[in-house]
C-alpha cells in the first residue's frame, strides 16, 4: 500500500517445544525499525488466531514477510500467504529463511510468492521495503528472487554474507519474554553469537547458506549483550543458536571467562562438534560450566569412521567422542549426541557398530544421551545427485516439502526387512539406555535389572540378534503395570521421551 511504511512479519507454528521469541524476526526487525519502518511481528505462539491478526495487520502494510523452514512451517505459511492475496491482491508476499532460500525457483513459482529473500535477510529486506516505499522497482537488489512485472522469475546476484559485528542487535524489546515464558514455561532469550561453521558435512545445508565463513560477533559485544539483557528481562536461560559454537575455541573460553565476571548468573547451552571439545582442557571445560553451561549439543551422527567418512565428517572421531564424554561429565555438563541412521551407504554392520560404542560411551559416563533420527533429505543438501540416483523422489512443491519433516521415511533403501531390523536395533539401543537410567536412580534394583535385562539386551545390541524381542516385550508390560498403580495410588509418573533417551 503506498504511502505507508509498515512492515508485518510472520512466524509460522512448528512441531516442536517453544524456543522463546524467533530470532529470524528480531534481526530483520532491527534494520527496519531503526530506518523508521514500521514492524508488527505475528508469531504463532503468541498469536493463536495467526491468520485473523495478520488479515488484520496487513490492511495498511507494505508487505508481509514469512520465515519459512522445511516442515509444517510451510503449511502455515501458505494458508495465510493465499487468504491474504485473495483480499489484498497488490500487497507483496515476501518469504524468506532457510526453506524458501534452498529451494527458492520452486517456491516462487507458487502464484502467492512475489519475492524471496535469500540467506541473511536483514540488509535485503531493508533495501526491499525501501524500494517499495520509494515505489521503485526491485531490480538489483542482491540476494533477492522476484517475479517481474510479466511473471518470469529474476534472480539477483547474491549478496555476500554480512559481518555480524555490522548489524545491530536483534529487536528484543518487541518480544516480552515474560509474554513467553507463559507459554514455554521458561524465561528464555534466544541469542546467536556467531553464524556459519567451515566444515562441509554432506547432510547441511550451513555450507550453502553462509558460505564455510565462520563469522562472529567480538566477545565483548556478547558479554555487554548478554549481561545488559539477562537481567534487564530476567531470564533463566538463553540457548545458542549458533550453528557450531566452538569453531574459535579461544573466542568461546573469552565469552565463558567474560560472563563469569560479569557475575551475572543464566543457563545457557549451544551446539558445536566433538573435535572442538576433545581439543579443550578439563579446566577449560570446567570454565564453560562454571560460566553457566548446563548442556552442550554434538552432532556426532555415527560411531562408525566409514559412515562419518560419507558423510564427509572426516574431522570427527570415536576418540574425540570418548573425550567430550568424559571432559564435560568431569565438569558436570549433560550432553546430546545426535544420531543419523540410514545415511545412504549405511550398512547394518555400520549401524550395529554405532549402537555398541555409542553405548559403552554412556555406560562410562552418565552425562551423555541421544538423540537418533532417520536420515531426512532436506533442500539444498550436498548429497541431493547421489539420493536421486539412489532412487529418491525429490518434492515437487511447498506441500510436499511440508510433509517430508514429519518424520516419513522416504529412503527406497530403508523398506521392509531393513527397516524392521533397524528400528528393532533402535528401540534395544533405547531400552539399553533407559535401564542404565533406571538402575542409577534406583540403586537397589540395580543388580536384577542389570543382570535380568541389561546383560541380554547388550548381548542383542553386540550381536544384532533381535529375534523373538521378550525384552521389549516385558519393558512395555512393566511400564504398563506401573502405569496402572501410579493411576491407583495417584503418583505422578515420569514422562517416557521417546526422542531423547
Ligand atoms: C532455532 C532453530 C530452530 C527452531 C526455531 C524456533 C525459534 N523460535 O527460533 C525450531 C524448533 C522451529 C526449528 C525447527 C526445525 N529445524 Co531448525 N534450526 C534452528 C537453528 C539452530 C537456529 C535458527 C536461528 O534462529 N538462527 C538465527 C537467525 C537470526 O537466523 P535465521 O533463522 O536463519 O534467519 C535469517 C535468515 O534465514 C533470513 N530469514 C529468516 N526468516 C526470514 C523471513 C523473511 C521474510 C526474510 C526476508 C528473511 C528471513 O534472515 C534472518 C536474519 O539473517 C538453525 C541452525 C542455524 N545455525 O541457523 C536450525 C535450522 C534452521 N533448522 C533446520 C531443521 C532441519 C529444522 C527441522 C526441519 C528439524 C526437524 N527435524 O524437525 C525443524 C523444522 C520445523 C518443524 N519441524 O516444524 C535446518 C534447516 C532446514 C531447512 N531446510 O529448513 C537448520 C539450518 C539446521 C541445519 N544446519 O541443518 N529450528
Ligand atoms: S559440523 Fe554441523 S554445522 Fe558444520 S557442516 Fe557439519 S553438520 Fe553442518
Amino acid at each position: 500500500m503506498p504511502g505507508t511504511n509498515k512492515v508485518v512479519l510472520f512466524y509460522p507454528p512448528y512441531d516442536g517445544p517453544p524456543l522463546g521469541a524467533p530470532l529470524s524476526l528480531l534481526c530483520l526487525a532491527s534494520p527496519l525499525l531503526r530506518a523508521g519502518f514500521q514492524v508488527k511481528l505475528v508469531d504463532n505462539l503468541i498469536y493463536p488466531d495467526y491468520e485473523k491478526a495478520i488479515l488484520r495487520e496487513t490492511e495498511d502494510a507494505l508487505c508481509l514477510g514469512i520465515s519459512v523452514l522445511t516442515g509444517p512451517h510451510i503449511g502455515a505459511a501458505v494458508r495465510v500467504s493465499r487468504e491474504v492475496k485473495k483480499l489484498r491482491p497488490k500487497m507483496p508476499i515476501v518469504f524468506g529463511g532457510w526453506h524458501a532460500s534452498l529451494a527458492t525457483e520452486q517456491t516462487l513459482s507458487e502464484s502467492f510468492v512475489d519475492a524471496i529473500v535469500r540467506g541473511q535477510g536483514e540488509l535485503t529486506l531493508l533495501e526491499l521495503a525501501q524500494r517499495m516505499a520509494d515505489g521503485r522497482d526491485w531490480h538489483g537488489v542482491l540476494g533477492l528472487s522476484f517475479k517481474d512485472a510479466d511473471g518470469s522469475i529474476v534472480h539477483e546476484p547474491e549478496r555476500p554474507v554480512t559481518n555480524l559485528n555490522d548489524l545491530p542487535a536483534p529487536a528484543y524489546h518487541l518480544a516480552d519474554p515474560g509474554i513467553y515464558a507463559a507459554v514455554s514455561g521458561v524465561r528464555q532469550l534466544a541469542y546467536t553469537s556467531s553464524v556459519g561453521c567451515p566444515y562441509q558435512c554432506n547432510y547441511c545445508t550451513d555450507q550453502v547458506f553462509y558460505k564455510r565463513r565462520f563469522n562472529a560477533y567480538r566477545v565483548e559485544r556478547v558479554v555487554a549483550e548478554l549481561a545488559e539483557l539477562v537481567p534487564r528481562y530476567d531470564i533463566e536461560h538463553v540457548p545458542f543458536f549458533d550453528s557450531n559454537f566452538l569453531v574459535d575455541r579461544k573466542r568461546a573460553l573469552a565469552i565463558a571467562k567474560g560472563i563469569v565476571e560479569s557475575g551475572v548468573k543464566f543457563q545457557w547451552d549451544f551446539q558445536t562438534s566433538t573435535d572442538f571439545l576433545a581439543l579443550m582442557s578439563e579446566d577449560e571445560v570446567r570454565l564453560l560450566a562454571e560460566s553457566g553451561v548446563q548442556h552442550i549439543g554434538f552432532g556426532t551422527e555415527s560411531a562408525s569412521q566409514e559412515v562419518l567418512t560419507l558423510m564427509n565428517k572426516r574431522f570427527q572421531h570415536v576418540e574425540q567422542m570418548v573425550e567430550t564424554a568424559r571432559k564435560t561429565c568431569l565438569a558436570g555438563i549433560h550432553v546430546v549426541f545426535n544420531i543419523i541412521l540410514g545415511y545412504p551407504g549405511e550398512t547394518e554392520a555400520h549401524r550395529q557398530q554405532t549402537f555398541c560404542i555409542m553405548s559403552d560411551i554412556a555406560r562410562q559416563y552418565s552425562n551423555v544421551s541421544f538423540s537418533p533420527n532417520i536420515f531426512t533429505p532436506y533442500p539444498g543438501i550436498p548429497i541431493w545427485p547421489q539420493l536421486k540416483e539412489m532412487g529418491v523422489r525429490e518434492p515437487q512443491s511447498l506441500e510436499e516439502w511440508e510433509t517430508l519433516a514429519l518424520g516419513t521415511n522416504v529412503l527406497p533403501w530403508l523398506r521392509g526387512e531393513e527397516l524392521q531390523r533397524l528400528r528393532r536395533g533402535l528401540e534395544y539401543f533405547l531400552l539399553n539406555n533407559q535401564i542404565r537410567t533406571i538402575t542409577k536412580k534406583i540403586p537397589w534394583a540395580r543388580r536384577g535389572v542389570r543382570r535380568l535385562l541389561g546383560a541380554p539386551v547388550r548381548w542383542r545390541i553386540g550381536k544384532s540378534r533381535y529375534s523373538f524381542p521378550w525384552e521389549l516385550w516385558l519393558s512395555r508390560t512393566v511400564e504398563k503395570v506401573v502405569t496402572r498403580r501410579s493411576l491407583l495410588t495417584g503418583q505422578t509418573l515420569q514422562e517416557r521421551t521417546h526422542e531423547v533417551c
